[in-house]
């Protein structure tokens, strides 16, 4: 009978020690990264602001394929230039799916395409 006490006080303090350590996080004070969404073969919003040293989410919200890269549609022409201090980008998505570019650790105004969309662009300003 003891031991079953004993054993019931081991698994109670066991038990304490294993709640006290979870701790609850707010949610909304895990920085969150900037996100940009995109259609069938656009960008849903074409000018997005990143905080220098952030990343930026892309998110496709629809079943269609995008390859997003540095660089940045003229017309009909690509253009695919990468500005200094632009991270390499060159993503490939599936459709209904979310990567991140970055981070980006320069300020400054940076231009993403998707070569598969004419005119699909995105503009990134980093502050
Ligand atoms: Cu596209």
């Amino acid at each position: 009978m003891n031991k079953k006490i004993l054993f019931g006080l081991l698994a109670l303090s066991l038990m304490t020690v294993l709640f006290s350590a979870c701790r609850v996080i707010d949610a909304n004070t895990i920085p969150k990264n900037v996100s940009a969404h995109m259609g069938a073969a656009t960008f849903i919003q074409t000018k997005v602001e990143v905080p220098k040293g952030q990343k930026l989410d892309i998110i496709d919200d629809v079943a269609a394929s995008h390859i997003i890269k540095n660089g940045t549609w003229k017309g009909s022409k690509a253009d695919s230039t990468k500005e200094a201090g632009a991270p390499d980008v060159n993503l490939t998505f599936a459709g209904g799916d979310k990567q991140s570019v970055g981070p980006f650790n320069t300020a400054g105004t940076f231009e993403l395409y998707c070569t598969i969309h004419g005119g699909m662009n995105l503009t990134v300003v980093v502050k």
